[in-house]
């Protein structure tokens, strides 16, 4: 007992740093939602992951960014409380970006001991990759250790949890190690109808939309989901439905495939479009959904 280790680990960085593909690839199952356009994640979300004897609680976060929308303000909530809590902060900066966002991140001078994570190194030669892990040796005395990961690259994910298993307190784990995620399947199957929405739909309708699973019904061979999606206007509901049913219908191959990948049984899903009048903005429903 004595010998175990478990800790909270907030991942941390900005709008398509690679947050959320990194729980995926540390679990080697997809609960968290990725996508090409920014400020995908709303809420936390979460990855258990055991290596030798210890547990990680991966808790990843919105992109921060500022903004005026009362849901935006909710993201950067979650993102603060999540840093708060942690035993340790991973802050990802993709190795073809500037060093400016950690800068501003090493500006907050927060209390928690952090790591830096060079993501998409796959993107990068190894000569840039030398200039950029030399551009961040002067900010050594504040990071606990600097690691280039890729998620194309399987092999560097006992690596990297060695690293981090330093950094994380002895303690009993929190949670049955057999666990992948303490967040209800409910809402890792939204999580996925949100991604399909971020696929099939641009502008600005993704951004309004919230997935709520109306049902669920389990059964031996098949198990029946019944999705909402609300937008925030008549004329999105009509994009998201699109001509004939014909987008909506994309959605729900999309997003029924990945939940059959992660569940390994047949799914049926069936989604409906509703409309509430500028829900981001409106508290009542905020509340009414669960952000505030
Ligand atoms: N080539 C490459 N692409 C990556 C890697 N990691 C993430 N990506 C891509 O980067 C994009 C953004 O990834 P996400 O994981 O959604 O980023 P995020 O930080 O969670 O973004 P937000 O939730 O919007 O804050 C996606 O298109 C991913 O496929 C990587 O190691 N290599
Ligand atoms: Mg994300």
């Amino acid at each position: 007992m004595s010998e175990q280790r478990a800790g909270f680990v907030a991942v941390i960085g900005k709008p398509n740093a690679g947050k959320s593909s990194l729980l995926n690839w540390l679990l080697d199952e997809k609960i968290a939602m990725v996508s090409k356009k920014a400020n995908a994640t709303r809420k936390r979300a979460n990855a258990i992951v055991m290596h030798d004897s210890t547990q990680f609680i991966f808790i990843d976060t919105p992109g921060i960014h500022e903004s005026e929308k009362l849901l935006n303000k909710f993201m950067l909530e979650e993102t603060l409380k999540a840093m708060g809590d942690a035993d340790l902060i991973l802050f990802l900066s993709p190795a073809t970006d500037s060093l400016q966002s950690y800068r501003d991140f090493l500006s907050k001078e927060l209390k928690t001991p952090h790591a830096v994570l060079l993501t998409k190194c796959d993107k990068i030669t190894n000569r840039q990759l030398l200039e950029k892990l030399s551009e961040f040796e002067p900010y050594k005395s504040n990071f606990k250790t600097l690691i280039p990961v890729s998620i194309k690259h399987k092999s560097a994910k006992s690596y990297l949890l060695n690293e981090l298993q330093k950094f994380i307190p002895q303690h009993p784990y929190f949670y049955d190690p057999e666990l992948i995620s303490t967040q209800m399947m409910r809402e890792i199957y939204a999580e996925h109808i949100r991604e399909a929405v971020f696929e099939f739909v641009s502008d600005e309708v993704p951004y309004s939309s919230h997935v709520l699973i109306d049902k669920v019904e389990e059964g031996e061979k098949l198990e029946k989901i019944y999705a909402t999606i609300t937008v925030e206007k008549e004329n999105q509901k009509n994009i998201l439905i699109g001509q004939g049913g014909s987008v909506i219908k994309k959605i729900g191959i999309y997003s029924r495939k990945a939940i059959e990948k992660l569940t390994n049984k047949k799914i049926f899903i069936k989604i409906s479009v509703d409309y509430s009048k500028n829900w981001t903005k409106n508290e009542k429903t905020l509340i009414k959904l669960g952000f505030l």
